[in-house]
Formats: structure tokens, sequence, C-alpha cells
């Protein structure tokens, strides 16, 4: 078994990691040029996101070869050359399989757009009704989830972008198919895998319109996915192996069933309830304050019962898909470094594995767009359009933007205060926010109360603390709606962590102040003042602390 509950995963946005050969895109030899500075933060897996042949319509998540590098990340041998180099440092890779679709540039998808009947059973082919999509279903992307084929008058499913096939894993072959792909990178010496929407593959046997919603209900947890990843986990023998599987508007009953060790399914999943509370009534793209007493009440739940139940969470605030953490949660100007640390201790004390999606790690915020032109991301492009159709003006839609694109988590790593943050030496495919010249990762390695510094502590301590790997956990009444707190617990040992997500002080309850104040400190975003941690009974903005009780 790997050792993942202690580990801490990095996750690489390659596009936007690290420019080798000066094209303004990130790339394999990047990756490798950076793995002391990976080795340094003391990760254990590095997830980096598909690299993998494809039309680039959804960067890279469109895939058109499974067996071949995209030219524009470089070449198999730098690809070998990354694994092998990574495992001399004691860093393994986990490669990111897209298993749900394929790009409709892919060789089985143009044989089923031939009419070939074999390669059509690879998709979702379905005759239309009445002229009409066979179904209602809305596309993850925006408009109908269906696409006319006038020479086949057939209409194939696209949970995605148009250019994003699903496949029929009711097809035993397209089974197979797939696990090949995985022995294939596992021969290569990866040591993990990363599955991409993989609680989307089992879709109902008959296709109906959803009156109530977007047609998810019909095929979210469908109905054979836990047989299918049984099988895949099998049959390719992955069981040692750390995965993940990205789980779309899931629920946490199945999630206990992906992760349970006796269901030989996952490591872990990403579950994403909890970016979703700064959704106005659901709708990502309606703007509204995050929600503290929601989000802690989802924390509370699914750690709780995921423990009770055996399970085990992947940890995460940021990834290739959301806006910054810093700016979402945090304060980006006032308390940028205290509310990027505390951010850090709430996820990396938990129950389960934290990911660190690169750039968190120094604290870089979102944007900062004002043009739709600096967008590049096929959602964000979708949208603005649904957002101007709805009625909505310009600059209306540019400030939802702002808050919600996808490129906000996007933009190119900030490496140095130099040229382009020196993540290359051309014109980067992305614009860079104007911070790069204060938040970057050359002044923050020289500054030891840096945020780089503190994640580095946090990921030792996951390696020294068994309670933080492997203790139960329990949340705690604080007496604050904006402060939030729960305990780890192994064998008589009791660490307690607070975490104020307020731009003000705020009182807490006795308890807890009792806590803080008697306790040894383990770690904090503040320096310890004169008088007793917390002894007061308030925590200062954004204060994180734990605390062995
Ligand atoms: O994301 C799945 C997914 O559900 C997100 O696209 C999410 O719904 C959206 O960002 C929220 O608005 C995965 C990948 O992480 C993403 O980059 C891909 O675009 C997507 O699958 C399709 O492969
Ligand atoms: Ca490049």
């Amino acid at each position: 078994m790997s050792n993942f509950k202690s580990s801490t995963v990095y996750q690489i946005y390659i596009k936007s990691f690290c420019d080798s050969n000066g094209d303004g895109i990130g790339d394999l030899n990047g990756i490798r040029s950076k793995l002391t500075y990976l080795k340094d933060l003391g990760i254990d897996y590095v997830w980096v996101t598909p690299f993998f042949r494809s039309p680039m319509n959804d960067n890279g998540y469109d895939v058109a070869d499974y067996y071949d590098v995209n030219p524009m990340f470089g070449t198999m041998a730098d690809c070998e050359a990354m694994i092998r180099e990574a495992k001399k440092l004691g860093i393994g890779f986990m490669f990111d399989m897209v298993f749900n679709h394929t790009s409709t540039d892919h060789e089985w998808f143009r044989k089923a757009l031939a009419g070939d009947p074999e390669y059509m059973d690879y998709y979702i082919f379905r005759d239309g009704v009445d002229g009409h999509a066979p179904t209602n279903w809305e596309s993850k992307f925006g408009g109908n989830a269906w696409e006319y084929v006038p020479s086949l008058d057939k209409w194939y499913l696209h949970l995605f972008d148009v250019s994003q096939a699903d496949l029929n894993w009711e097809n035993p072959r397209v089974r197979e198919e797939l696990k090949q792909v995985i022995r294939f990178w596992k021969d290569k010496g990866v040591s993990g895998f990363r599955f991409d929407v993989v609680n989307l593959i089992s879709k109902p046997a008959l296709f109906e319109d959803d009156y109530e919603g977007d047609g998810r209900r019909f095929y979210t947890d469908g109905r054979h996915v836990h047989e299918f990843l049984r099988e895949l986990v099998a049959d390719t023998g992955i069981g040692d192996m750390v995965t993940v599987g990205e789980m779309s508007s899931t629920s946490l009953d199945n999630c206990i069933r992906y992760t349970r060790p006796e269901d030989e399914e996952l490591s872990m999943c990403f579950s994403f309830h909890h970016l979703k509370v700064d959704y106005k009534d659901g709708d990502k793209w309606a703007l509204m304050k995050p929600d503290l007493g929601k989000l802690r009440d989802l924390f509370r739940t699914w750690q709780e019962e995921m423990e009770k139940a055996g399970g085990w969470n992947a940890l995460f605030w940021c990834n290739h898909d959301q806006p910054r953490a810093v700016s979402r949660f945090g304060d980006d100007r006032a308390y940028w470094k205290e509310s990027a640390k505390m951010l850090a201790v709430f996820t990396h004390l938990m129950r389960g594995t934290p990911y660190i999606y690169q750039g968190e790690e120094i604290g870089m915020t979102n944007a900062g767009f004002t043009d739709i032109g600096q967008y590049r991301d096929v959602e964000s492009t979708n949208y603005y359009r649904i957002l101007l159709e709805k009625g909505l003006s310009h600059s209306e839609a540019l400030e939802i933007l702002g808050q919600r694109s996808r490129d906000n988590g996007r933009t190119p790593m900030q490496w140095t205060a130099g040229d382009q943050a020196g993540f290359t030496s051309a014109q980067p495919w992305l614009g860079i926010p104007e911070n790069y010249r204060v938040i970057n990762a050359e002044a923050e390695e020289k500054d030891p109360d840096s945020i780089l510094h503190f994640y580095r502590s946090l990921v030792q301590l996951r390696k020294e603390q068994p309670v933080i790997a492997e203790g139960g956990i329990r949340f705690l009444d604080t007496g604050s709606d904006r402060v939030f707190a729960y305990e780890r617990t192994l064998e008589g040992q009791v660490l307690t962590v607070v975490c104020s997500f307020s731009t003000d002080t705020e009182e807490v309850s006795a308890q807890i102040a009792d806590r803080l104040g008697r306790g040894t400190l383990l770690i904090s975003n503040y320096k310890k003042p004169d008088r007793q941690q917390g002894s007061d009974g308030t925590l200062r903005p954004y204060e994180a602390a734990a605390v062995w009780s």
C-alpha cells in the first residue's frame, strides 16, 4: 500500500508551470527543471494534468491519443526522464486519466463518425426525438449535451464541450481499451493516477428528459460506477498505487464506497460541495459571498462521517478549475499572508490527503483580468456569451468572470520578480497578474516568514505527527460562525486546530479560549504575542493555531 495518509500531493497544471523552450507554454522539461523545488517543499507525489496528444480545446482534457505525448509539451523521452529523475528524489508521478470522454479527434471517434458500428458503440449515439436532441440535458460547459451528426442522422452525448464525446462504458471493449492505457503508463513507472470526472462514467439504460435539473441526477454516481471502478483497478493491478477520483456532484455515501479499502476502488476522492458555498442558488455564474456556516457544516459532516465509515478524503481548496482560495475565502490584500496561511492550516491538519495546487504555496491570487480578450478557457468564453444573452452588460459579465473563471487559477506560476515572472522567455499563453513582482517563489524562498516556508512546515508536520496522518477528527463549537475548530486525536494525544475566516477580531467560546490559552503551540500564522496565545478569548484576523491539549 502506498503511504498516502502521511503524504502531500502537488498538482501541476503543465501549461502554466514552467516553459523550458521559450514558446510561452509550460512543458515536461520545465517540470524536470523544478524537481528540486518540489523536493524542498517536501511533497511525495505530483499529479500532472494531461499532456497527451490533444487539439487542446479544453487544454488537454480532450485526449486524441492516450499513448502519445503532445509535442507542445515535449517527447516520450522527456516524459520518461521526468519520471526517472523524480523517482530518484523520492517523488512519484500521478498521471491524469480522462476516461469519461475522448476528443472528437480521437481515432475511435473518427471511425464512429465514418459509420463504423463497432466504434459507434464506443460512444453514446442516439436517435433524435422529432428532430430534437434525445434529451434536454445540459452540457457542463453550457448548451445542450447532444450534438447532431447529419451523415449518421444521430446525436452523440457530450457532458462537456462538443469536442469531448462521452465514452460508452457499458461496452466491455471500451473498458478493455482503457485498462490498456493504464497498463501502458504503469509500465512507464508512474506511482498513481488521477481519474477525471470518473463518477460520471456509468450512464442510465434509458435516456429521458430531466424536468428538475440539467440531467446530472441520471448519470452522477451511475448504476454501474462502483462495479466499473473495481474491475478497472483489479484488472490493471493498481490497487497498491495512489489513486484519486474526481467526483462531480457526488454524495457522501458514494465517496465512502469509492474509498473504503475493503471495496478496492480508489485511495481517495475529490468532492466539490465546499467550493459551491458562494454559488447563488447553486449557480456558479451568480455572485455571492461564501456562506461560512454552510462551509463549516460541510467539512464537519464529510470529515466526521468519512472517518466513521473508514473512507478517505482528498483535501484541497485550489485546482485548475477553481479561482484562487486566498482571493475567495481569504483577503488577498490587507491579510494576504495571514489568510493564505490560515487556509493552509485548515486543510493540511485535517483527516485526509492534502493537495497543493501550483502557486498556492506562494499565495498566488486571482488573475485580475478586465477584458474578455484576456480569457482563454472554453467554459469562460462560453459563459460570457451566455451571460450577455441573458441580458447582463459586458462589465457585469466581466465582474462575474473575474471571480469565477477557471483562468483565475491557470495563470503562469510566478517564479521570480523578473520578466514574465520567470515562467517563460516569450509571451506567455495566458497573462500574468501584476503582483508577480511581490508574490513569487524566489522572494519567498529568501523570507523565512513567507507562505512558502509555512507550507513546508505543514508538509513536514504531517510526516512527523501520526495524529495528523492517522488520528480521528471531531469538530468543535467555537461560538462564532466565522471561526472553525476541530480536534485530532490519537492514543491519548489531542491536537486542537482553530482557524478564523474573519477580517475582524473574533471572540470565541470559553472552551476554545481555554484550549488556546493552556495548550502548547504546534504552529500558528501569527508570531506568539506577549500574552499567552488566545488567552483573552479572541482571535486576530485570519488567525490560525494548532495546540496540543
Ligand atoms: O472537471 C470536471 C468538472 O466538473 C469541472 O469542469 C467543473 O464542473 C467546472 O470547472 C465547474 O464549473 C474536469 C477537469 O478538471 C476539467 O479541467 C475538465 O474541463 C473537465 O473535467 C472535462 O474533462
Ligand atoms: Ca514550452
